[in-house]
């Protein structure tokens, strides 16, 4: 079977999986992938003469984030999406009243997975235009939707949505199957996507503090404490604030992994005692530590990897994650994860290392004035952003190098899982001020938007005018609408790896390196006196 994906940084030799992916995703998983986004895309083009429809949005959402980068790896789960989907089409066509014509709007599924999966085949990103640099800008598109409907799961989650956002979800799925639209079309609803995506995490960061408070400085212990376990992994908070609910006083301590760890920083959360710590490092390092986590483990959100049968039968899968064989939690009720948790060993006393998060805008806005008095003194010369996510690649070294490299008069900045590249190393402080701010997860780069442009109406100046420079590193959809909204903001000279996206014309770069300067990374030496001279 034929397969082609390209949609993240793992992509095989810079090109495109087409083998099976580096992820893990199998074909016939990438082509039931293929095909249930040619049914949103149906499903789009009558929700879009329709209007607001709360079942048919949030279905948008489930769909668009179930083809994210190592979420869903399970066949008969996408097979039921789509068949739901034809279902939903079929619903808002006779809503909306009106028929259209077309190979999109008359799609219908096949009954069984063998021919939907057949199906799909028709359906890869190479079809989506004959030219490439028109492909390369709808792909672009597409991951800007895809990543924008990981945020608004979240933000669905916790009871928020926003009906301009959701038109422009469905006016942008239905605009990618028409043939009259061009280059600059594309680039256009592009640029749209970054500015929708900026509501968005506005909307999920106040879903967030308005749930368990804005984040506070917190230690959190990367040591054990005696016990019975549970891990964490993912990053959606109220799934973990419904777990802590149903263990307290159950003898089981919860441990965050990956993408969850700045969750130690919300003080509704943090008031749960049993919320002991953070175990192991970014997801790619997963099957190596969960082999050593004598507990149960459960995802809510990408990055799942293949489970090894040694801790696969203590993994638990929640929301969108799927892997076939992997036991999931449909809804609320975790007691068959407690009761995995309650079999197992558990860890002894083992006190470690402790790190710091939770400065999330508010924080380190609240000391602003001590902030400014150090760049206006010069004790701090230069900020940087260094920040995205974390990846199996060797060349994503560079990130821990650059960061253990630069100047003690410089303040680092980071979010998301890419930190755990250097979020271990002991930076000290300028003034009190630690040198290693950690904002929290990718779902927070509103938070570091908010911290910049305070900082810029300090000074009185642009957001690219301050000692402030971004060296982001990307690995699958949610990075591309981040930059998406970084480019509607006019944030330029963004220095990216540890790869260019292989979706990425020349042509394509060159519109964003004229419009952005953004540029690849090159060695750590270069690019830190290309920035501090
Ligand atoms: Fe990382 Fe995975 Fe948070 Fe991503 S855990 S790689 S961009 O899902 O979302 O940063
Ligand atoms: Fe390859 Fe990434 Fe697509 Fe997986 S998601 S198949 S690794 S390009």
């Amino acid at each position: 079977m034929e397969m082609f994906c390209n949609q993240c940084e793992q992509a095989a030799n810079g090109t495109g999986c087409n083998i099976s992916g580096v992820c893990g995703k199998k074909p016939e998983v990438a082509v039931l992938q293929d095909h249930l986004l040619y049914g949103l895309k149906s499903l789009a083009l009558y929700a879009d003469k329709l209007g607001r429809n709360a079942e048919i949005d949030r279905f948008t959402i489930e769909g668009l984030f179930t083809t994210v980068t190592n979420v869903d790896f399970d066949p008969a789960r996408i097979g039921g999406m789509i068949k739901r989907c034809y279902e939903l089409k079929e619903k808002a066509k006779a809503a909306a009243g009106v028929t259209l014509s077309g190979p999109v709007a008359d799609w219908k599924p096949a009954d069984d997975l063998a021919g939907m999966t057949a199906q799909g085949e028709a359906h890869g990103i190479n079809t989506q235009h004959v030219n490439e640099d028109i492909r390369s800008i709808i792909e672009i598109l597409m991951y800007g939707l895809k990543g924008m409907a990981a945020y608004m799961d979240h933000a669905m989650i916790l009871g928020r949505t926003d009906d301009d956002v959701m038109a422009f979800f469905q006016k942008a799925l239905a605009a990618t199957t028409d043939a009259n639209l061009g280059l600059m079309d594309f680039v256009g609803l592009s640029m749209e996507c970054g500015k929708q995506n900026l509501t968005v995490m506005g909307l999920l960061n106040t879903a967030h503090t308005d749930a368990y408070g804005h984040p506070v400085p917190t230690a959190v212990q990367l040591g054990t404490k005696a016990g019975k376990a549970i891990l964490v992994t993912g990053h959606d908070l109220k799934m973990l604030e419904e777990l802590l609910k149903q263990t307290e006083g159950k003898g089981i301590n919860i441990y965050t992994h990956g993408e969850m760890l700045p969750a130690h920083g919300y003080p509704g959360l943090k008031k749960y005692t049993h919320l002991v710590g953070n175990f192991g490092g970014a997801w790619q390092d997963q099957a190596k530590e969960f082999v050593n986590f004598p507990g149960a483990i459960i995802f809510n959100t990408n990055c799942i990897q293949k489970p090894s049968d040694s801790y696969k039968d203590r993994l638990y899968t929640w929301g969108l994650v799927a892997w076939p064989d992997v036991k999931h939690v449909d809804g609320w009720d975790f007691s068959a994860v407690i009761n995995t948790a309650l079999a197992l060993p558990g860890f002894p006393d083992n006190p470690g290392q402790e790190i710091l998060t939770g400065f999330g805008h508010n924080a380190v806005l609240g000391v602003a004035d001590k902030v400014i008095a150090a760049v206006k003194s010069g004790a701090i010369r230069h900020f940087f952003l260094i920040g995205g996510c974390d990846g199996a690649k060797s060349g994503r070294n560079y990130y821990t190098e650059f960061a253990e490299k630069l100047p003690q008069d410089t303040v680092i900045l980071t979010l998301a899982c890419g930190k755990y590249r250097f979020n271990k190393l002991d930076f000290g402080d300028i003034g009190g001020i630690p040198r290693l701010l950690d904002i929290g997860q990718c779902n927070d780069a509103y938070s570091a938007i908010q911290i910049a442009v305070a900082l810029a109406g300090a000074f009185e100046c642009g957001v690219n005018d301050l000692p402030l420079s971004m060296i982001l590193s990307w690995y699958e959809q949610k990075a591309v609408v981040i930059l998406l909204t970084l480019f509607h903001l006019g944030i330029k000279n963004i220095k990216l790896g540890p790869s260019l996206p292989a979706f990425i014309t020349p042509n394509v770069l060159n519109f964003l390196v004229e419009n952005f300067n953004v540029g690849p990374i090159t060695t750590v030496e270069a690019d830190m006196k290309a920035i501090l001279g």
